[in-house]
């Protein structure tokens, strides 16, 4: 167990008592539940450690998981687990394996309890301006969080996340926990495969997935780019759709993506699917899965076989190959055309340069995920009960050799598929999405068998006979996608577990109406079989996919340093002392204003009285001037929709128009003091 913090409760089992717990547990379970007996440790202690279980109805399983999941308050997790939370637009934080709910926090989808989105000027305006130019966007699908790299590792300082409806990306810092930036990727629609970060984040890349509508003179602009589609004419998705790839340039001082240093890939208008990057001896190479290379347009009403069907026509999909190093230098010598405020290199350019490959992939694939040394490219088919694994050197190598067996209809080379395929290994019905732990073992959700199995890499991790196994498989609940490993899809995965992401919990939580909550599911990884320890039902969203990462990575911040604005980590520029506080009668832009500085400290607003006049805009730049740890504030406006969080040290401007006269109680929504309730004062609205 990692480390121990805070003073840990008197009735904590001490070290010698644990231990002579575990031993009898390893007893009991190694001969069944009837002799399953679980030795009271000393006759002070006096635990009725058998009444419990026998009471509780509890199998030796059942206890081993509650053993080796069980986190006493004090005690810290050893990982921290980062789950997208699909349609709820937001990212949850989780410790492993307790699977205690830490933070949610709000990304694409406004969250009052930080204040995000709610009046607070700095985040609704993260909000807005990562909209998409036609709607004020309040919501996101997301799905594939990402951590930010140092050599390929996890270093624990950003978290970028994708929204598939949107298609935008949006950054995290880990030193906050909080969204500081949402960009919207010009040219794209919808967005599923990223995110996913070159080895030392220079780059944060995430490729489309449903066809964009596109212009070839001006790519695409949501509410703006028409075309033709047409299920009797299936060349219209052909020639009017395109996919894209997106470089997004990184700049981790500030934290923000440059989009005028970023570059964009114009890719054929397939489906594409997850994004992976390599390193090591696949440095320098991105790749993307895709699905129905038919390019089905779909049409029931038409008479035509819906996408499901029309998809699923070819037996092979293609997983693009990408050189991105050799596609950033083509940037640099000025192949490309600006679209949308974007360099792109159109799909001619790509397949004239040599930048752009394919390799066939058993079809309607899923996941695609990395070998820990960078050498292997794993593809799981979920329609085939095969894991395709390429070898980066075979691909370098077909490519050098222009080892083709055919081309796309756009003429993108199609590299032969005997010469990238290293092994193709039989899993199961439905594999998804694969894990590396840090033995050589690949563990492989199987959505249709319900199952993880885990399976032997080849040489150098496995070698001769052993190569390219099954050697377990775990029966987890119903329907696995993702599953998540530590630190695995990174040259150094940790082990130990395994968080299986079940998308139905049908049966196994109470019946609290129709919609039921995903399920998550702790496996132990250490012993010979994978063990279940843990369910875990998510009732706030849909994780798609989670990363985890070591604890220790983690380095957040206790408080802000005293006046800061947590967008941008610089000064805020209307932060005040204790004693400067005041209102100013103003304009702002021509237009009359009043415009606060205000402190709060346990447990006084001040101005405890704030009059305005109606019409004005009202700027409320308030500033927690505690020093203490979780001494955190609320700003809740009665009636008007605003809450504001303001933790420690932070600066917040919360923003409105005084636009309906009245008087209106102000107070702090976070309970932070005996006299929290007394905090509180009003706000006066003149009419005008
Ligand atoms: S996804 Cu949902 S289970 Cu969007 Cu990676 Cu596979
Ligand atoms: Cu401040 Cu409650």
């Amino acid at each position: 167990m990692a480390k121990r913090n805070g003073r840990r409760g008197r009735k904590g089992v001490s070290r010698r008592e644990f231990l002579s717990l575990a031993g009898g547990l390893a007893v009991g379970a190694a001969v069944g539940y009837t002799a399953f007996k679980l030795t009271t440790p000393t006759p002070e202690a006096a635990i009725p450690y058998q009444d419990i279980i026998e009471k509780r109805g509890l199998t030796p399983d059942d206890v081993e998981g509650a053993l080796k999941t069980y986190l006493p308050g004090g005690v810290y997790d050893e990982f921290i687990l980062f789950a997208s939370g699909g349609h709820s637009g937001q990212v949850l934080v989780f410790g492993v394996p307790s699977m205690k709910l830490y933070r949610v926090i709000g990304v694409f989808t406004p969250e009052p309890w930080q204040g995000y989105g709610y009046g607070v000027k700095e985040t609704m305006e993260v909000l807005k301006n990562g909209s998409n130019g036609i709607r004020y966007l309040t919501w996101g699908d997301v799905h594939h969080p990402e951590i930010s790299r140092t050599n390929g590792e996890f270093d624990g300082e950003w978290l970028f996340v994708n929204d598939k409806a949107n298609g935008r990306v949006a950054v995290v810092s880990l030193k906050d926990f909080e969204t500081k930036q949402i960009v919207k990727i010009p040219n794209t629609q919808s967005q599923h495969g990223g995110a996913f970060c070159t080895p030392n984040t220079e780059y944060v890349v995430v490729g489309s997935q449903y066809p964009t509508p596109w212009d070839p003179d001006k790519g695409y602009v949501p509410g703006e780019t028409y075309v033709e589609l047409d299920p009797n004419d299936p060349d219209t998705l052909k020639d009017n759709f395109r996919g894209t790839v997106t470089f997004l340039k990184f700049d981790r001082n500030k934290g923000r993506f440059i989009l005028e240093e970023s570059f964009q890939i114009e890719l054929p208008p397939y489906s594409q699917d997850l994004v992976c990057v390599g390193w090591g001896p696949s440095d320098g190479m991105c790749f993307i899965n895709t699905f129905n290379t038919e390019m089905a347009i779909g049409g029931v009403l038409e008479g035509k076989p819906p996408v499901e069907v029309g998809s699923a026509e070819y037996d092979f999909d293609y997983l693009h190959v990408i050189l991105w190093k050799k596609a950033e230098q083509l940037v640099k010598q000025g192949k490309y055309k600006e679209m949308n405020g974007i360099k792109v290199i159109t799909l001619d350019t790509a397949i004239k340069e040599g930048i752009l490959f394919h390799a066939p992939e058993p079809k309607s694939p899923h996941g695609a995920d990395i070998a820990p040394r960078g050498d292997y490219i794993v593809v799981a088919g979920k329609l085939e009960p095969v894991a395709t694994v390429y070898g980066a050197d075979n691909i370098k190598k077909a490519i050098e050799n222009k080892d083709f067996e055919g081309k796309d209809v756009y003429g993108v080379p199609i590299l032969r598929f005997d010469a990238v395929k290293v092994a193709q290994v039989e899993l199961g019905l439905g594999p998804l999405h694969t894990e590396f732990d840090d033995k050589g073992y690949a563990y492989t959700s199987l959505f249709i068998d319900n199952k993880i199995a885990k399976w032997t890499l080849g040489p150098p991790y496995f070698e001769g006979d052993e190569a390219w196994k099954v050697v377990d498989k775990v029966d987890i609940h119903y329907n696995i996608g993702h599953l998540a490993a530590p630190e695995s899809n990174s040259p150094s995965p940790k082990g130990k577990y395994v968080v299986a992401l079940n998308k139905w919990s049908i049966d196994r939580f109470p019946n609290l109406g129709p919609l039921k909550p995903q399920n998550f599911q702790v496996i132990d990884i250490t012993g010979e079989k994978m063990k279940v320890l843990l369910d875990y039902p998510i009732g706030i969203g849909e994780p798609h996919y989670a990363k985890i990462i070591d604890i220790n990575k983690i380095k957040a911040l206790e408080v802000y340093p005293m006046g800061v604005n947590p967008i941008t980590f610089e000064k805020h520029p209307y932060a005040i002392q204790k004693g400067e506080e005041r209102i100013e009668r103003t304009t702002i832009d021509g237009r009359p204003a009043t415009v606060v500085y205000a402190t709060v400290i346990r447990s006084t607003f001040t101005p405890d009285i704030i009059r305005v006049k109606q019409g004005d805009l009202v700027r409320i730049h308030v500033t927690n001037v505690e020093t203490t740890p979780d001494a955190t504030h609320g700003f809740a406006i009665c009636e008007l929709n605003i809450n504001a969080s303001i933790e420690p040290g932070e600066t917040a401007t919360i923003e409105f128009e005084a636009d309906k006269p009245g008087v209106y109680a102000f107070y702090c929504s976070e309970f932070c003091s005996p006299l929290h309730l007394e905090m509180a004062g009003w706000l006066i609205i003149e009419p005008a």
